[in-house]
């Protein structure tokens, strides 16, 4: 990694005001200006005017914004968790690409203006940032990754599924290791909902239901009780996302929620990705020498909240057939839909393909893969149900569907194990 071109917000900044004098890159940046303040809240325009550049107070102006900008860059690189980012390789080409913002604070106030930004990003993009879920507390949640995944080897193992270690008792929830020789280079927690153990509706061997298993505290840390929240302050976000893309599809805010109602089979996971560190297996390699922990994919479950910390990494095929990395947005969750999500919506809403790539140092991550119950009604031709309207909407269970893809159409490594029931 030592040899890639390190590129860094603080660079952009310097090299907007290098670049300065030149009217026809102030054209191009006040155009891209005008495309991005669509989609982000992050002004990029130029810090000067080439206009005025002569004039003393420019230069005292120029003066004082490159010290800042020396400044910030010196408490980014004091910062350890900051430093991630500056070493991570974003290319010129996808340093500018922009995800849609949605605000969920501004949705209260002003619900179809947001509304109409979710329908637009799904119809378009299939990936956004969404703003203020608030009650996370992301230093916590950074907290609860290293310290998982800096447990000992035996503590990990006695949470790993049997498939891994045969005695234990968990073949769906729990731990999962690195794999040698696999493209995808990551090791995960996962949990789920709990519930009743003896509910007579859920089927015996249901593994979507099986007790999360939780490692043991050592009282100075809450680990699963932080957790067992966020999954919930995270299960209402991604509702109230659904609520609004309802409203701006034009149908009941609540056409979602049924879906969710019962027992939703959400999976909740922290992962950690070891760098590859000058040992990538050819078929973690791929173009322009990038490197893979993650190969490109499209989520399967409805729709995912990633939380990416700071660390660059993860990157998105574009409509335009193009490979693009969105700037981490601390405090903010990347969303994207999955492949039930579109199906249902007969593909006007895009489960799109994404990657994460090898970044050199440990990444961490937290997706929240929101599900539907077992039972819930995942059938194609959903806005015919909404609306009464259109192709006949017929029935379709989420959690066989999801077995068969899982399992037996995209075969993941982890899910053909498990057993039929
Ligand atoms: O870690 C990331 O940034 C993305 C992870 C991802 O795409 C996934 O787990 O499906
Ligand atoms: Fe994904």
């Amino acid at each position: 990694m030592g040899s890639k071109k390190v590129r860094n917000y603080s660079n952009k900044g310097v090299k907007n005001i290098e670049n300065a004098d030149s009217s026809k890159t102030l054209k191009s940046q006040q155009m891209k200006k005008q495309r991005q303040d669509n989609y982000t809240k992050i002004d990029k325009s130029p810090v000067t005017n080439p206009d005025s550049s002569n004039s003393s107070v420019h230069k005292t102006f120029l003066f004082v914004v490159l010290a800042l900008l020396v400044a910030t860059t010196a408490v980014i690189l004091t910062n350890d968790n900051l430093k991630h980012f500056m070493i991570s390789e974003i290319s010129e080409e996808t340093a500018e690409f922009r995800l849609p913002i949605i605000d969920l604070d501004k949705a209260k106030v002003d619900q179809q203006a947001v509304a109409a930004q979710v329908v637009d990003a799904l119809e378009n993009i299939g990936f956004l940032y969404v703003d203020n879920i608030h009650g996370i507390d992301f230093d916590k949640l950074m907290e609860c990754c290293k310290w998982f995944f800096g447990q000992p080897k035996e503590v990990k193992e006695s949470l790993m599924r049997k498939h891994w270690k045969p005695e234990n008792q968990n073949v769906y929830r729990g731990y999962f290791p690195v794999v040698e020789g696999d493209p995808s280079r990551k090791e995960g927690f996962e949990f789920g909902r709990d519930i009743d153990p003896n509910d007579p509706t859920v089927q015996p061997g249901n593994w979507f239901y099986e007790p999360s298993v939780w490692p043991k505290e050592n009282g100075s840390f809450p680990f699963k009780e932080l957790l067992q929240n966020y999954y919930e302050i995270l299960h209402n976000a991604s509702l109230d996302v659904l609520r609004l893309a309802a409203v701006g599809l034009g149908i009941d805010e609540h056409s979602f929620d049924p879906i969710f109602a019962d027992r939703p089979v959400t999976t909740f996971r922290l992962m950690h990705y070891p760098p590859w560190n000058d040992a990538p297996p050819a078929n973690a390699k791929i173009e322009d020498g990038k490197i893979i922990t993650t190969p490109e994919h499209s989520d399967s479950n409805f729709l995912t909240m990633l939380y990416t910390f700071h660390y660059t990494g993860l990157e998105v095929l574009t409509a335009e057939g193009k490979w693009s990395a969105p700037e981490p947005r601390p405090g903010s969750f990347v969303m994207n839909i999955g492949d039930v999500f579109s199906r249902m919506m007969g593909g006007r809403f895009k489960a799109t393909r994404h990657r994460v790539l090898d970044i050199g140092v440990d990444r961490y991550s937290v997706p929240f893969f929101f599900e539907p119950s077992y039972d819930g009604d995942i059938g194609v031709n959903f806005m015919s149900l909404a609306t009464g309207q259109g192709p006949e909407h017929k029935v379709e269970k989420y959690g066989p569907w999801m077995i068969q893809q899982v399992k037996y159409i995209k075969k993941y490594f982890e899910y053909k194990v498990l057993p039929e029931f």
